[in-house]
C-alpha cells in the first residue's frame, strides 16, 4: 500500500469478503464489490444498487443486487483455471484509487505451462450506468483455450432471492439480464457488450441463470488475447425500455474502452481537485485519508436530488442497504464542505422520508416525526423488534434500536442547521424543511416526561448511541441533542416571524407556531442535561449509570462464553456494567464543544474512554476529534488512523450474534474526515466566517486542504507555527 494505490499480492481464501470491501468501486448509483470475475455468489459478489430495496416472504427487506455483467472465466482441455477453487501460483489485486481502476493478474499452472489472466475494471464516474472491463488472457504455450464471459444474474442474496422473473437474452450483439423484484416489480436491467481482440467465433450459451458468450480459439504463446466490455445496468418501478439500453449500450461501446476510461478519470480528477488532504510527514496517514475519502465519494448520489447514504455504503446488503445516524452525524460534514450539493441531496432524502417519520411517531403514541432507524425509502423502517439472534438458543433477541434511538431525529436537525448556516440555501426550509424542524421538535416535546413536583422534563426509555444500555433514562447526548433541536426551533421560527410572515402565517395555521413557540421556549429552558458532577466532573452517561458494576474490558471479555455473543441487551455481558459499546457523553461533548471547558472535556475522555469496547466503528474518530479539542492530538492520532484505516483492516467486526454486519464503513471515513479538517486543522465557523486553531500530532507537519463555505472556495493550509486560509 503507498500513495494512491492498495494491492495484494497473494490470494488467501480467508480474506474474499473483506477484499470485496477493501475493493470497492462505485459511483453513487451502484457499488462494485471488489471481487474478482471469475467470482459468484458464494464469494459475495454485488453490484449493489442505491435506493432499491425489495422485501422477500417474511425476510428482512433489504437492497437489491443487479445481475453481474463481469462474470469472465478461462479453460483449458475441459478444467477451469479460477480461483478459489483452483490454487494460483501468482496472484495480485490491486485498485488505483485516485483514478477508481480496479486490477488483478493471476497465474495458474496448467500441464503443460502457465495461464495468466489479467482484468482491469472501473466503474464509470462519468456514465452512472456504465461499467468497464478489460479482460486479457496469456498463455507460455501453444493450445486450446476458452473463455466465458456474459451476465451471471444467480446474485448473491442474504435475505432473498429478490427476482421473481428473470429474462436472459441476446439483442443485437448485446447480452440482456431483465429481472423483476418480488414486491414493488422493480425491472432491473443489466446489459452487456463486448469489443473483442479474439480471434475465434462467438457462441451464446445460457444456463444456470447465467447468458454468456464462449470464444474457443488456439492461443498462440506469449500472445495476449483481449476484450474489452462495457455494461450497462439501469433500473426502474416503471420498467427499463430494453431498446433504451440497447441503444445507449451501443453508443458507449462506440466511444470504445479507452474513451470512457479517460472520461472516467477526468470525472475523478475533478472530485480530487476539492477533495484530496495533503498530509505533511505521515504518508500513512495522507493515504489513508483519501482512501477514506475516496470511498465516500463511490457511494456519494450525486445523481439524484433526494436521496442518502446507507450506513455499509454500497458495499452489499448488511444492514439492510439502510440510512442511519451515521450519514448525518458521520458523513456529512464531508459533503457538507467539499459538494454541498450532496449535502442538500441528504438533507432532501429525510424531508422526503417525513410522511414515514410521522406514521412511525404516530405508531408509538407520539407527535411529530420519529425518523426510521434503518431508513430504506419514504421512510420505511427496515429495523426489526429482534436484530439479533441469540448465539446460544439461536432465537431471536428482542432489541430496542428502533423504538427507543429517539436521537436519530435529532441528528437530521443537527445537519439541516449546519447546512443552512455553511450555505445560507435557506430555500431548502420552503422545500420542507420548515415542516421537518417543527416535527421533529414536536416529537421530542411530545415524548417529554415530568415527575410531579419537579419543574424539570426528563427523557425515559432511551437507547443512547452506547447501544449495550437500552431503555435508559437521561441519557446525556439524546437530552442534549433534543435540547438543540428545541433551540434551533425557536431560533429559526422567530426569524420566520419577522422576515418572512407570510411563510409564518402559512405554517401557522398547520402548526399552531404562536402558541408552540413560548412553550418550546420554556421546555428548552426546562430541560434537564446531565451535568459534570462530583469532584472528578463526570458526566453521567444516563441516570444510573454510575452505580453499575466497574470492570475492565479484559475481564468483561474473559466473561464472554460465545465469541459472537451480543454483550448488550436484557442478558449481555456489558449491560450491568460501566462498558460503553461506543462514544456516548464524548460525542456529545464533540457536538457541543462550547459547553464545558477543555478541562472537563479532557476528564471525561479519560474516564470513558477505559470503559469503551469500540464496539462500532462510530466509536474511535469521536475520540479523536475530542482529544484534539482538548489539546492532545498525540492521543487522537491512533484514533484517527483507526478510522480512516477501518476498511483496509483485515478482521474487524463481522458479526452481531448470528448476524453478519460485515461491509464498508462510511461512517468511519467521514469521521476520520471530520478529525483532520475540525481536529487536527481545528477548522471552525467563527463570525460569520472560516478560522482554524491547529492541534497537529507532532508527527504531522503540515495540513492542507479545500473547502467550500457559502459559496466560496477555500485552501486552508495549517501548519505548527503558521496556519492561513485564503480565498481562490
Ligand atoms: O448507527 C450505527 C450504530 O450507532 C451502531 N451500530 C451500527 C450502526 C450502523 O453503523
Amino acid at each position: 500500500m503507498s500513495g494512491w494505490l492498495i494491492a495484494e499480492d497473494r490470494f488467501e481464501e480467508q480474506d474474499i469478503a473483506h477484499l470485496g470491501n477493501e475493493y470497492l468501486s462505485g459511483n453513487g448509483f451502484m457499488g462494485v464489490r471488489g471481487t474478482l470475475d471469475e467470482y459468484k455468489k458464494e464469494q459475495m459478489v454485488s453490484i449493489n444498487l442505491a435506493g432499491v430495496y425489495d422485501k422477500h416472504e417474511d425476510k428482512w427487506r433489504e437492497s437489491v443486487n443487479a445481475p453481474n455483467p463481469l462474470y469472465t472465466f478461462v479453460m483449458h482441455q475441459n478444467e477451469v483455471y479460477s480461483v478459489p477453487d483452483k490454487e494460483p501460483v501468482i496472484h495480485s489485486q490491486s485498485l488505483d484509487f485516485r483514478n477508481a481502476i480496479h486490477k488483478r493478474v493471476t497465474t495458474f499452472r496448467a500441464k503443460p505451462g502457465n495461464i495468466t489472466i489479467e482484468s482491469e475494471r472501473f466503474v464509470s464516474m462519468d456514465n452512472r450506468h456504465v461499467i468497464g472491463l478489460a479482460f486479457s488472457v496469456r498463455t507460455d504455450f501453444d493450445g486450446e483455450i476458452t473463455l466465458y464471459t456474459g451476465i451471471d444474474s444467480d446474485v448473491w442474496d442474504i435475505n432473498g432471492p429478490h427476482f421473481i422473473n428473470k429474462q436472459l437474452y441476446e439483442k443485437d450483439g448485446i447480452l440482456l439480464a431483465s429481472c423483476i423484484t418480488g414486491e414493488k416489480k422493480i425491472n432491473v436491467v443489466t446489459a452487456e457488450g463486448v469489443l473483442s481482440k479474439i480471434p475465434s467465433d462467438m457462441e451464446v450459451v445460457c444456463r444456470d441463470d447465467k447468458i454468456l458468450r464462449k470464444f474457443s480459439f488456439d492461443a498462440r504463446a506469449n500472445q495476449t488475447y483481449i476484450i474489452e466490455k462495457v455494461a450497462f445496468i439501469d433500473w426502474s418501478e416503471r420498467g427499463v425500455s430494453q431498446t433504451e439500453c440497447v441503444n445507449k449500450l451501443q453508443k458507449a461501446l462506440q466511444l470504445g474502452y479507452d474513451e470512457l476510461k479517460a472520461r472516467h478519470i477526468e470525472a475523478w480528477d475533478r472530485i480530487w481537485d476539492i477533495s484530496e488532504v495533503r498530509i505533511d510527514g505521515d504518508d500513512e496517514a495522507n493515504m489513508a485519508l483519501n482512501y477514506s475519502i475516496y470511498h465516500l465519494n463511490c457511494i456519494a448520489p450525486r445523481f439524484s436530488e433526494s436521496m442518502s447514504i446507507p450506513a455499509r455504503g454500497l458495499s452489499g446488503q448488511v444492514y439492510k442497504g439502510a440510512i442511519f445516524w451515521d450519514t448525518e452525524m458521520f458523513m456529512f460534514d464531508y459533503f457538507l464542505y467539499t459538494q454541498p450539493k450532496i449535502a442538500r441531496t441528504l438533507i432532501k432524502y429525510r424531508i422526503e422520508t417525513l410522511d414515514g417519520a410521522r406514521k412511525k411517531a404516530a405508531s408509538y403514541g407520539f407527535k411529530g416525526a420519529f425518523f426510521a432507524w434503518e431508513s430504506q425509502e419514504g421512510g420505511i423502517d427496515a429495523c426489526s423488534d429482534f436484530n439479533v439472534t441469540d448465539v446460544f438458543t439461536g432465537r431471536p433477541m428482542r432489541t430496542y434500536f428502533k423504538d427507543k434511538q429517539v436521537h436519530v431525529t435529532s441528528a437530521i436537525v443537527y445537519a439541516l442547521k449546519k447546512y443552512i448556516k455553511n450555505t445560507k440555501d435557506n430555500q431548502i426550509l420552503y422545500e420542507g424543511g420548515y415542516e421537518l424542524l417543527l416535527e421533529s421538535a414536536l416529537f421530542y416535546k411530545s415524548i417529554l416526561v415530568r415527575r410531579d413536583e419537579s419543574e424539570l422534563y426528563e427523557i425515559h426509555d432511551v437507547v443512547g448511541p452506547d447501544e449495550y444500555h437500552e431503555r435508559v433514562n437521561n441519557n446525556a447526548y439524546t437530552n442534549r441533542m433534543a435540547r438543540f433541536v428545541f433551540d434551533t426551533a425557536v431560533e429559526i421560527f422567530v426569524k420566520l416571524r419577522n422576515t418572512d410572515p407570510a411563510e409564518f402565517g402559512r405554517l401557522n395555521q398547520r402548526y399552531d407556531l404562536v402558541n408552540l413557540i413560548p412553550k418550546l421556549e420554556k421546555i428548552k429552558g426546562s430541560l434537564y442535561l446531565q451535568k459534570p458532577s462530583g469532584e472528578e466532573q463526570i458526566i453521567e452517561q444516563f441516570d444510573g449509570y454510575f452505580k453499575l458494576e466497574e470492570v475492565d474490558i479484559e475481564t468483561l471479555r474473559t466473561r464472554l462464553l460465545h465469541e459472537k455473543e451480543y454483550w448488550g441487551g436484557a442478558l449481555g455481558v456489558a449491560t450491568h456494567t460501566r462498558i460503553i459499546k461506543q462514544a456516548d457523553v464524548v460525542t456529545m461533548l464533540c457536538m457541543f464543544p462550547d459547553d464545558y471547558s477543555a478541562e472537563i472535556m479532557k476528564k471525561n475522555w479519560d474516564f470513558y474512554e477505559p470503559r469503551t469496547e469500540h464496539g462500532s466503528s462510530l466509536s474511535a474518530c469521536m475520540y479523536s476529534l475530542l482529544a484534539c479539542r482538548t489539546g492532545n492530538p498525540d492521543a487522537a492520532y491512533p484514533f484517527f488512523l483507526t478510522s480512516a484505516k477501518a476498511d483496509l483492516k483485515k478482521g474487524g467486526k463481522q458479526w452481531a450474534g448470528n448476524i453478519y454486519i460485515g461491509g464498508t464503513h462510511p461512517a468511519s471515513a467521514g469521521g476520520a474526515w471530520m478529525v483532520a479538517v475540525f481536529g487536527f486543522a481545528g477548522l471552525k465557523v467563527k463570525n460569520n466566517g472560516l478560522a482554524v486553531e491547529g492541534s497537529l500530532p507532532e508527527n504531522i507537519k503540515g495540513i492542507e486542504f479545500k473547502v467550500i463555505f457559502r459559496n466560496q472556495l477555500y485552501l486552508v493550509r495549517v501548519g505548527h507555527d503558521k496556519s492561513e486560509i485564503k480565498k481562490i
